[in-house]
């Protein structure tokens, strides 16, 4: 891995693959289990952001780095910096570095945060796969952020499953609950959330939500392996996969952004083409010689 150099972020690391063109964002707080807060969110989205602009990149690796020197302790994320929960959602404070922001208006707006749902859209609309390797504790939040992830990996000794939504007072009524129904089916869904029982990787491997548990020395390595396997197919599949495995469960947003890439295939045709040159040119169309294809 190469650090990319473009950002100086406190919360989280962000490198680029040296020889596979995918990218590992790992939140960096270990010795709070790797919790967000405000600005943890606010990097993350910048950081996935630019990932899915790189027309090089094909693959997300989103992680959480550790141990904790504290106690030796792994995590992926424990969700939401409870220490940090205020009236109305997750607030900036101390040294939270988006804090700075000098527009009241827009300051008063960011009273309350609840915006890892935005970076959980960003997930489940970016082109390309990403991937959560998990190294440890995925709890509330960091539950649903590996749920709304493509796939998966665990390590086998420290990975552990835990949703403490209920317990803080807390929700995820979209994806966190409704789609993990989806995966591990409705009755198991309900226990995670209703009961708040602890799973290893490898139960919840067999659940549906894992794809893989993997040896803890080894989860980054067989990361990568995936990461390289998959960014060697086809760009244009994979997107289109992507978005349909999406698309029955998005609703209209999930018909609009397949779509939109039916929209940039049609672009390329000729046909697309007399239609766009036909107006420059102020003349009607002439789309004779395209096929009605059945
Ligand atoms: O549900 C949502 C949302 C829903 C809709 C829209 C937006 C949402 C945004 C966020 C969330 C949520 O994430 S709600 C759920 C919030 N998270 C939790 O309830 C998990 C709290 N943490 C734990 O249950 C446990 O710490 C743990 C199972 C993750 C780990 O246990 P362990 O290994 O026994 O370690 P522990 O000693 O508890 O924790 C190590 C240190 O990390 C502690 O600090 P220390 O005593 O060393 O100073 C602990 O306080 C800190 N820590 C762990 N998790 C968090 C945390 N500090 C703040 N916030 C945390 N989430």
């Amino acid at each position: 891995w190469e650090t990319v150099d473009a950002f100086a972020f406190d919360d989280i690391t962000y490198h680029r693959g040296v020889d596979v063109p995918a990218v590992r964002i790992a939140f960096d707080r270990p010795e709070v289990r790797n919790a967000f807060r405000p600005g943890t969110v606010d990097e993350l989205y910048t950081a996935l952001d630019h990932a899915r602009k790189q027309a090089s990149i094909g693959c997300v690796l989103l992680t959480g780095n550790g141990p904790s020197e504290k106690d030796g302790g792994w995590a992926f994320c424990s969700g939401g910096d409870q220490s940090v929960r205020g009236g109305s959602g997750y607030e900036y404070r101390d040294d939270d570095e988006a804090a700075a922001d000098d527009d009241p208006a827009v300051q008063e707006a960011k009273a309350g945060r609840l915006h890892i749902l935005e970076v959980q859209r960003l997930i489940r609309t970016m082109p390309k796969p990403v991937v959560a390797v998990v190294p440890g504790w995925a709890v509330g939040g960091g539950h649903s952020l590996h749920v709304i992830c493509d796939l998966t990996l665990a390590s086998d000794e420290h990975a552990k499953f835990l949703q403490t939504d209920p317990d803080v007072a807390s929700f995820d009524g979209g994806f966190g609950s409704a789609y993990l129904a989806k995966q591990i089916g409705q009755k198991k869904a309900r226990e995670v959330f209703f009961r708040g029982k602890t799973y290893s990787a490898e139960e919840a491997a067999d659940m549906g939500m894992v794809n893989e548990a993997i040896a803890h020395e080894d989860l980054e390595d067989v990361a990568l392996e995936w990461a390289d396997e998959m960014t060697q197919k086809s760009p244009t599949a994979m997107r289109m996969l992507k978005y349909a495995f999406n698309a029955t469960d998005d609703g209209m947003m999930g018909q609009q952004v397949f779509a939109g890439e039916a929209t940039r295939l049609a672009y390329m045709t000729d046909e697309a083409k007399e239609g766009r040159d036909a107006f420059l040119e102020g003349r009607e169309p002439d789309f004779d010689e395209f096929p009605w294809h059945y």
